[in-house]
């Protein structure tokens, strides 16, 4: 029943907000998989990045973070392409990411849930793109906490590595973690 009144929210908040989304990793850690499981899942820290944070996206200790830290964009830090409120000189079109590598073993259709947090209706989504697959992740109207949120957008995975970056849409976002699963009816909950 939960799980329906989950799904009954999630395309509610897609029928509002018209949002699509997208997906994760590196250092990815494949928490149950095994030859004889009916799904795959693999489970990145969102502070398990490849390489470094680019500005002004930035690594956070966070105790209600599941390992303790999350990604962090700062309120105020600016959105790509915006103008600068002072020097009116233009954000870069990238202007903030984080970047993710991850081997599949298991090739397929793969749900991406992320634990965000966001500030408010002007801080509250990512732009995730999965092997250079572009979509929004976020826009629902939960603040001031640490939510699941699911990319609503599937992703077909294939065998090896795959790669997944998360960049700044709007400023004033978190992200803790990120769960990649063929499971359809897998709904995380707290810190998982
Ligand atoms: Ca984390």
């Amino acid at each position: 029943m939960r799980r329906h009144v989950v799904t009954a929210c999630l395309l509610m908040g897609l029928l509002l907000t018209g949002c699509e989304c997208r997906k994760p990793t590196d250092g990815p850690i494949v928490r149950e998989h095994t030859a004889d499981d009916e799904y795959a899942t693999i489970v990145i820290e969102a502070e398990d990045f490849a390489g470094e944070l680019e500005h002004p996206m930035k690594l956070e200790d966070d105790p209600e973070a599941s390992g303790g830290r999350c990604i962090h964009i700062e309120g105020g830090s600016g959105k790509p392409g915006d103008p600068h409120p002072v020097t009116g000189v233009k954000y870069p079109s990238r202007w903030g990411a984080a970047v993710y590598k991850f081997t599949v073993s298991a090739p397929g259709t793969y749900r991406i849930w992320g634990r965000r947090f966001w500030e408010d209706g002007c801080g509250n989504s990512f732009t995730f793109i999965v092997n250079g697959r572009q979509v929004v992740f976020g826009q629902e109207g939960t603040y001031d906490r640490w939510e699941w949120s699911l990319c609503t957008v599937p992703f077909e995975l294939p065998a090896g590595e795959n790669t997944l970056e998360v960049l700044n849409r709007e400023d004033g976002v978190s992200l803790d973690k990120l769960i990649l699963t063929t499971n359809p009816d897998f709904v995380p909950q707290g810190k998982e």
